[in-house]
């Protein structure tokens, strides 16, 4: 009996100085951003949480600006191993997030917060089918889109055949107010704004700060109307890999990376617009009673043409996701 248990001892000690030779856990996390913007900062706080909670047992490395993986490579990427983690703008695939992106109808998202809680309710109410291959760590969202560009737009008139870019969701929306859509990744934008390519974007407002559009765009049309969904996803082999202490920080983690990032972006968009009238006097333009009510009536038949589209399929409950998205811009809008 004693020898048995000695053995048992010897066989554990065994185990614990291998899993210490072995080192912590290596994880390397990509993103197609610059590191000074918010999907990156976001990162950063994510990767010190699971160090931290983790007790050191986990290690990321992370590489912001596309060093691993780019925009519309981040899924793939990490489904096929390419990086263990990735952190994804979904408006760039429209067609393949088609539930997540229904969070991209103007639906009234006021800010980043509610945003980024809505969208995870949503995802955990119906898991979509295009995140079987993956585990999903977290998601959230940007604060609602305003326009920001070269020249003043403060009528419909103005924005007329303007070359804007913009992405999924908020691109459907640029062109029902008339502009000419261009579209593209946020890590595309600088060098096409320098190039004139466009005269300029359809985004939330942090940027002016984080990618110094403020430099070149000196006008700011307050629209508030989109916010454009983000997901973080993990390699499904590497997160089974993982013990099931690591993934339960990670799951608990999820939802309070999302609120974090949300209420980061809501903070970050309103110095960004102190700092830009400061520095670079931006005019930021608010429309009159009578082009809201013009820009805002552009924009109503985009919502039910979506449940058309989407509902023909009979598996697709398409109205109701819209009715849940409102329920929990509700729930979460403080
Ligand atoms: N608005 C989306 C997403 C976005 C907003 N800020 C950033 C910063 C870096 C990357 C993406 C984004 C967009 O315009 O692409």
């Amino acid at each position: 009996m004693r020898k048995i248990s000695l053995s048992v001892m010897l066989l554990g000690f065994i185990l614990v100085c291998q899993s210490l030779a072995a080192g912590p856990i290596r994880l390397n996390y990509a993103n197609f951003p610059p590191a000074s913007t918010f999907p990156c900062v976001q990162m950063e706080r994510w990767k010190t949480e699971v160090q931290t909670r983790t007790g050191g047992k986990v290690e990321i490395n992370t590489f912001p600006g596309g060093t691993l993986l780019g925009a519309k490579n981040m899924m793939d990427g990490v489904i096929s191993g390419q990086a263990d983690i990735g952190c994804l703008c979904m408006a760039y695939q429209p067609g393949r997030f088609v539930l997540t992106n229904a969070s991209g109808l103007p639906l009234g998202i006021p800010d980043a917060r509610t945003g980024s809680l809505a969208l995870w309710d949503l995802y955990k109410k119906y898991s979509p089918e295009a995140f079987s291959k993956v585990r999903v760590l977290t998601m959230f969202t940007t604060a609602p889109a305003n326009l920001m560009s070269r020249t003043p737009i403060r009528t419909l008139a103005d924005i007329k055949g303007l070359d804007l870019r913009a992405s999924g969701g908020a691109a459907e929306i640029l062109r029902a107010w008339g502009a000419n859509q261009v579209g593209m990744p946020m890590s595309a934008t600088p060098e096409a704004l320098q190039k004139g390519v466009v005269q300029g974007l359809f985004s939330s407002l942090e940027v002016l700060k984080d990618l110094a559009f403020a430099e070149q765009c000196k006008y700011v049309t307050m629209t508030n109307t989109v916010i454009y969904p983000f997901a973080v996803v993990m390699n499904m082999d590497r997160w089974n890999a993982l013990p099931p202490d690591v993934q339960k920080v990670m799951d608990e983690l999820a939802p309070e990376q999302s609120k974090w990032t949300g209420e980061y972006m809501d903070g970050h968009v309103r110095n960004a617009i102190e700092w830009s009238k400061k520095e670079h006097q931006v005019e930021f333009i608010e429309l009159s009673a009578d082009e809201r009510k013009a820009w805002d009536g552009k924009l109503s038949p985009i919502t039910e043409k979506w449940i058309e589209k989407h509902g023909k399929n009979s598996d697709f409950p398409a109205a109701r996701i819209v009715e849940d998205i409102k329920t929990f811009i509700k729930k979460h809008n403080s």
